[in-house]
């Protein structure tokens, strides 16, 4: 039987009042309904410390669904840092909204825990990244846009066989670097977030219009050949920062923040674009789906309440040269990480 017409009008107003305490919850927003991400703890600019070089002193601590994290992750990989930052991979506890490590860390068993330690004020954010310094038992720096210079700063490996001295902000490349850094931290980055954890429709496509004019910026820029990395010819970190943004869309963003306007393959440039940056050194290895598919249709309740993940295109057809041809798909869902 067909429920009455006023029950599906009051039902409709009971959820979307629920919906609204539960986005109060997991996303604060301004009086228009626009997300409006909470500042960092630990967000100061430091110099690099005395004891950068000194194998293990420093531990990186990312997650593998958060982009945030996977920007520095990236840049100790490409500047291949193992050797003095050693990384330490939490995982989410969905149930507990928090991060946990899998082995006590400095006797802690969740990011909160070590936050608390540091001299986090109670109720805090435990976000990732953050890097963390073994011997002042303190954390060095908690936000990824700082983290990323410093990390770039950083002496890199002792052993000659890894060593690599690519400076992700050349300076001939300076400018152009900063300011793409800066437009895509809001429009593309925060952007594909402002779109999901909008409130209103207004919010919603004032981020979604935000969004698409700087990715076919973007798409313009490197459409018109002069140059294969974002800011001129060496990648930087305006590439850094675009990559854990473009990696996801398909994957996560398109199907959950509804950001799935023009389809990457409708930006030919930025396709290839993802292509060569996933094929640089040590890339592929800070690429998880399946953890960041989990994550994300996993715990953002109030955007997804079923937590069903569903399927979605294997990774290795998102960074071929070329998309991929009709009836070329590849197996139904990601197997590999
Ligand atoms: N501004 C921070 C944001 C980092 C951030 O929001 N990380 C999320 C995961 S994607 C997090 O750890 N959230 C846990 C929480 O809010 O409790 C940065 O860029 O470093």
């Amino acid at each position: 039987m067909l429920p009455p017409p006023w029950l599906v009008r009051g039902a409709r107003s009971l959820w979307h009042w629920q919906w609204l305490q539960l986005m109060g919850g997991l996303a604060p927003a301004d009086a228009q309904g626009n997300y409006r991400r909470p500042p960092a703890g630990f967000g100061e600019a430091i110099a690099v410390p005395g004891d950068a070089a000194e194998p293990g002193a420093h531990v990186l601590i990312v997650g593998r669904s958060c982009p945030w994290a996977h920007r520095a992750w990236l840049v100790w990989a490409l500047r291949a840092l193992a050797d003095s930052i050693h990384l330490v991979v939490v995982e989410p506890d969905p149930q507990a909204g928090r991060w946990r490590f899998t082995e006590p860390f400095e006797g802690c068993g969740t990011l909160a825990e070590l936050y608390g330690r540091c001299g986090a004020p109670p109720g805090s954010r435990a976000t990732v990244p953050l890097l963390y310094s073994r011997r002042r038992q303190q954390v060095v720096v908690g936000e990824s846009a700082r983290l990323i210079e410093l990390l770039n700063h950083w002496p890199a490996a002792t052993n000659p066989d890894r060593k690599t001295d690519r400076d992700l902000d050349p300076p001939e490349q300076r400018q152009a670097t900063a300011a793409w850094r800066q437009r895509l931290q809001e429009s593309v980055n925060d952007g594909v977030y402002r779109c999901g954890f909008a409130r209103t429709q207004a919010a919603y496509d004032a981020a979604e219009a935000a969004l698409f004019t700087t990715l076919e910026a973007a798409e313009a820029q490197l459409a018109a050949g002069g140059s294969l990395w974002l800011s001129g010819p060496r990648p930087s970190l305006a590439d850094v920062q675009l990559f854990p943004t473009l990696i996801r869309m398909e994957l996560v963003y398109a199907p959950l923040f509804g950001v799935g306007r023009r389809p990457l393959w409708q930006l030919p440039a930025l396709w290839a674009w993802r292509s060569r940056f996933h094929q640089l050194p040590g890339v592929a290895d800070t690429c998880w789906p399946q953890a960041w598919r989990r994550d994300y249709f996993g715990a953002l309740f109030p955007l997804h309440p079923s937590g069903i993940v569903p399927a979605g295109p294997p990774l290795a057809t998102l960074v071929g040269s070329s998309p991929p041809a009709p009836g070329d798909a590849g197996p139904i869902s990601d197997i590999a990480g």
